[in-house]
């Protein structure tokens, strides 16, 4: 056991829509891994997640579906649980910070997260002008007007952006706008809003993201993309304030006492982190670990918090939301460098997955154009597996990649398939069939048998090492070249061929696949965890075997095997 700890979240998917395998490349599926890693490693972890239930888009998404935003919310809330679940992505908790069961914790921590911001002085009250829709008697959320583009002319720029050039917009700025709520034109009115002072904060929170920039410390170097969006934007044009209210009836009420805070809540982009911590304390509450039990995870240095996310969150994860826990500080922190929460220790992010298909252009993923893959469709037809290692195989470490429905089927028959499942395969079936099911004798092990158990005691190593890093397609690389490592042994020892003159000597060699195996069993185990158990069953192991320090243990001569399996199918195109 290890005394490490770790708090590892994902971040929280909006609960107006389905998952699909862009969002399960860029936060989910590398963060998974890396739990499974750690769990592998005897590390004390909680892995947490759930819906961001507050917000317009849910507003929006209900209003257009003709449902009440709580059912919206709970039915995406359920199908995103359900995809997690079909992949294989196992959380310690999944919250939502609008479903029943979490809302009054996580009410009561983010106001209180507000409340103590507020009491050090950290927002500023200010009184703008926004548009108002005289039918519906609401300010109007940016995404809900419409109007002609000042810049470009355009008539479908919204009240956040102009969907021709693409320019940032401010609502006030669109010409002839229209509510899309109603329909009529609104008017301009004043409206009160508190904004965090991003500005008295920037200081900190820039030699805090320095520091990440180049850390000596193993796997606590951030990635270029997270440090260029945080750092880079801080460095190039300051912090201006930001508004964490907003004119809205769906969300966490402003916790003030204060006229000018009636009818307010909280920005979504404000709660939803908080939603870490709120998932967090709901978790330690129903572990019986007693009121307040989150502050052990989220106040206490000893543990490293990761956030995994996508790259449109890097903002919020690297400068916001430690922005709002620097300013939670106490008093005799003059520097203003530590506050009550700690800040993470990792924040991992991945670029977009695109789509392509056959002779065409990548696109973005997009429900309306239809250039999704669905995780409920993919596990319709699918087994988890073969999409996380093609999602790992390709994931956007470092740049954009592209999911491809024949690259994936590719990759599936001709890397999983023809040397990982192959190896098992054909390793399981000999024994099976020439050594009555058990572990042939090691007999004498001569320099070729030494040094493909060496590749296994080094590529278990340098899995490791690329996984400490959050490298996860180098270390799936590393795992899957242990496979081929295998094949090359087998294809030059020959097993099939000494059966008919050495049988020793054929045993050596089978003795040697199934150590090979039995290695692959526990570092495959983080990427492919359904292929690792039927490993499991096939070498009569239990779930011990999946601890990275038994990585190497040896199979003992006679051991008995279990039934052979197919580890890997062969997948071919879909009739429609
Ligand atoms: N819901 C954004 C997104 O799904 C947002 C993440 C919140 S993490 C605290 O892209
Ligand atoms: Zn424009």
């Amino acid at each position: 056991m290890s005394d490490r700890r770790f708090l590892i979240t994902a971040g929280l998917p909006y609960s107006n829509n389905r998952l699909h395998v862009g969002h399960i490349a860029g936060a989910y599926l590398p963060a998974d891994i890396y739990v499974r890693y750690l769990r592998a490693c005897g590390d004390d972890v909680r892995f947490i997640c759930g819906s961001d239930d507050n917000g317009v888009a849910a507003l929006k998404s209900a209003r257009e579906m003709g449902i009440s935003v709580e059912e919206l919310t709970a039915k995406y809330n359920a199908s995103q649980q359900e995809s997690f679940a079909g992949l294989g992505i196992e959380f310690d908790i999944y919250g939502g910070t609008h479903q029943p069961e979490f809302v009054k914790t996580h009410e009561r921590l983010s106001q209180a997260f507000f409340k103590k911001i507020h009491d050090k002085g950290y927002f500023t009250k200010r009184t703008t002008r926004q548009l108002y829709d005289t039918e519906a008697e609401q300010f109007l959320p940016d995404r809900f007007v419409k109007g002609t583009c000042p810049t470009c002319k355009s008539t479908s720029a919204h009240g956040d952006q102009c969907e021709d050039c693409g320019r940032a917009m401010d609502q006030v700025d669109l010409i002839d706008p229209v509510s899309t709520m109603t329909g009529s034109t609104p008017e301009l009115r004043e409206t009160t809003h508190w904004f965090l002072r991003l500005d008295q904060l920037q200081e900190p929170l820039a030699n805090w993201l320095r520091s990440k920039k180049r850390s000596s410390e193993c796997g606590a170097s951030w990635r270029d993309i997270v440090i260029n969006q945080s750092l880079g934007r801080i460095e190039a044009e300051g912090l201006p304030e930001r508004a964490m209210t907003r004119d809205m009836s769906w969300g966490i009420p402003v916790p003030l006492d204060d006229p000018d805070a009636k009818g307010k809540v909280l920005y979504v982009w404000f709660d939803a982190p908080i939603g870490y911590v709120s998932f967090t304390e709901e978790l330690c509450q129903r572990n019986g670990e007693g009121e307040g039990g989150y502050k052990d995870w989220w106040m206490n240095p000893d543990c490293k918090i990761v956030n995994f996310i996508g790259e449109d969150n890097i903002v919020f994860h690297a400068i916001t939301f430690p922005a709002m826990m620097l300013a939670t500080h106490d008093s005799e922190n003059t520097q203003g460098d530590r506050g009550e929460f700690q800040l993470p220790h990792n924040v991992v992010a991945n670029a977009f997955v695109n789509f392509k298909m056959p002779g065409k252009d990548e696109e973005k993923m997009s429900k309306s154009r239809g250039t999704a893959v669905w995780i409920e469709d993919y596990l319709e037809s699918y087994d988890p597996d073969p999409l996380r290692y093609y999602l790992t195989a390709i994931a956007p470490e470092q740049q954009r990649s592209a999911f491809e429905f024949d690259d994936f089927l590719t990759r599936n028959n001709g890397e999983l398939l023809a040397a990982l499942g192959n190896l098992i395969n054909r390793t399981m079936t000999f024994a099976h069939k020439y050594f009555d099911g058990k572990i042939p004798q090691a007999g004498n092990r001569e320099q070729i048998d030494l040094d493909q158990l060496q590749a296994c005691k080094d590529i278990a190593q340098r899995t490791a090492n690329a996984l400490e890093e959050c490298r996860f397609k180098t270390a799936q690389d590393e795992m899957m070249s242990l496979a081929r490592a295998g094949n090359v042994y087998f294809d030059t020892t020959k097993p099939f061929k000494t059966r008919k003159t050495d049988m020793n000597e054929c045993g050596t060699a089978i003795n040697v696949c199934l150590q090979t195996a039995r290695t692959l069993t526990t570092i495959m185990a983080p990427f492919l965890p359904s292929s690792a158990t039927k490993c499991l069953r096939m070498l009569q192991l239990d779930e011990k075997a999946f601890m990275w320090n038994t990585a190497c243990e040896p199979l003992p001569d006679g051991h008995e095997l279990g039934e052979a399996e197919y580890l890997v199918k062969k997948l071919d195109v879909l009739q429609e």
